[in-house]
């Protein structure tokens, strides 16, 4: 094996390697592309119409018939599935204002040796893609601010405008570890702005711990009532 085998090896592992490190990556849409920070751009024809408006990333691929234009980028670290304290966070700020047929737009998480998320947009629900079911309602045509996390990689709670909307499972599979988000649905469309997207292994507030500071914070109440 040479050097260079060796180094694609290390990546490959480093990249699904599961540990205790915390980043956080950032899309703010301030006027550059995706691919100008390191996002990987697939395309089928032709693209989406792009353009910046108001600080986001506006996708129109309604007037394209292969409206493929999503933006790939990975992850240098997993959570340990097993520690409750430190979780995957994806945060991103999107308004859908047009959809030609449905689920689109998209958002995939994968985690490569754990499995994947995928979201298509409708225009006032969202479709889990590997639950094979609608998981949230929403208001159309205004921005929504979307928190999805997965401390065990196993399941994830999804919140919008800072609401926890759903608990579902991650589907069991994925090969590689990346974000991928942008019109990935074949023969569909949509008009789409991006404010951000952000993600990364941060710590979070352990839900034992809540639970627990709800008991301490409940348990005087109670007994002053008895
Ligand atoms: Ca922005």
């Amino acid at each position: 094996m040479n050097r260079v085998h060796i180094l694609v090896v290390a990546l490959a592992l480093g990249a699904g390697r599961a540990g205790a490190d915390t980043w956080w990556y950032t899309y703010e849409a301030d006027g550059t592309y995706p691919e100008q920070e390191g996002w990987e751009r697939t395309i089928m024809g032709g693209g989406a119409q792009r353009w910046f408006e108001d600080g986001a990333f506006v996708l129109d691929s309604t007037g394209s018939t292969e409206p493929l234009d999503i933006y790939a980028k990975g992850m240098p670290t997993l959570p340990d599935p097993n520690d409750p304290t430190h979780a995957f966070v994806c945060e991103w700020r999107l308004c859908v204002n047009t959809i030609v047929g449905y689920w689109s737009p998209t958002l995939f998480l994968l985690f490569q040796g754990y499995g994947d998320i995928g979201l298509g947009y409708d225009m006032d629900q969202i479709y889990s893609f590997f639950e094979g079911e609608y998981i949230a309602d929403f208001e159309p045509g205004v921005f929504h601010s979307y928190r999805l996390v997965t401390s065990d990689l196993e399941t994830y709670t999804l919140a919008i405008d800072g609401t926890v909307v759903y608990t579902g499972e991650v589907d069991p599979w994925a090969l590689t570890s990346v974000v991928n988000f942008g019109d990935s649905a074949e023969a569909r469309g949509s008009l789409s702005r991006w404010d951000y997207v952000r993600y990364g292994v941060t710590a979070v507030p352990e839900p034992g711990s809540i639970l627990l500071l709800g008991t301490i914070m409940a348990g005087p109440l109670w007994r002053r009532s008895t």
